[in-house]
């Protein structure tokens, strides 16, 4: 038998019909072969972080079980960016959606192509605060606790709702 790892995703839309984008990353991730979305959060108003002029974003975080390994799903991921329209474009600026891995399990990997955790997670609002919601004791794989304390970028400024999430009832958990 394979290991089901407990990964986190953040997701994040500011161009054209971000929620029908964000639902629609959901039903992809769901998709892929020993990929399952578990829960996943509200979506969060929140505000543009990384210095370059642009609309707001909507923001969710989703919990997968995973069969396989963190690069694999990196390049999932990629594809399915790909695959609703994001076009490579300015750094930190718009997009049609951006799929970060957040946490893979207790993995630590730092890999030209991936770091995980994520290197900034803990300083974004727009991060943190979908994070704890759907998985309030979450831990770093050194074991500290996350917490919402530095978490002062990119500010959540309303909570737009919630997202269909595939696979089952209301909260996924179906
Ligand atoms: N993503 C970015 C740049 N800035 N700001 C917010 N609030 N949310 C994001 O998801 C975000 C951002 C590039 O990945
Ligand atoms: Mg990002
Ligand atoms: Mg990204």
């Amino acid at each position: 038998m394979t290991a089901v790892t407990r990964a986190y995703i953040g997701l994040g839309s500011n161009l054209g019909d971000r929620l029908a984008t964000l639902e629609a990353a959901l039903r992809a991730l769901d998709a892929l072969p020993g990929v399952r979305v578990v829960t996943v959060s509200s979506v969060y108003e929140t505000e543009p972080w990384g210095g370059v002029e642009q609309p707001s974003y909507a923001n969710a975080v989703a919990a997968l079980e995973v069969g396989g390994d963190p690069l694999s799903l990196l390049r999932a991921c990629k594809e399915i960016e790909r695959a609703l329209g994001r076009e490579s474009g300015v750094r930190y600026g718009p997009r049609t959606i951006d799929l970060d891995i957040l946490l893979f399990g207790d993995e630590a990997l730092g890999t030209p192509e991936l770091t995980v955790p994520h290197p900034r997670m803990l300083e974004r609002e727009f991060v943190v605060r979908p994070l704890l919601e759907i998985a309030p004791r979450a831990t770093l794989p050194d074991g500290r606790t996350i917490t919402a304390e530095r978490a002062t970028e990119g500010r959540v400024t309303g909570v737009l709702g919630r997202l269909r999430a595939p696979g089952g009832g209301p909260d996924g958990t179906g």
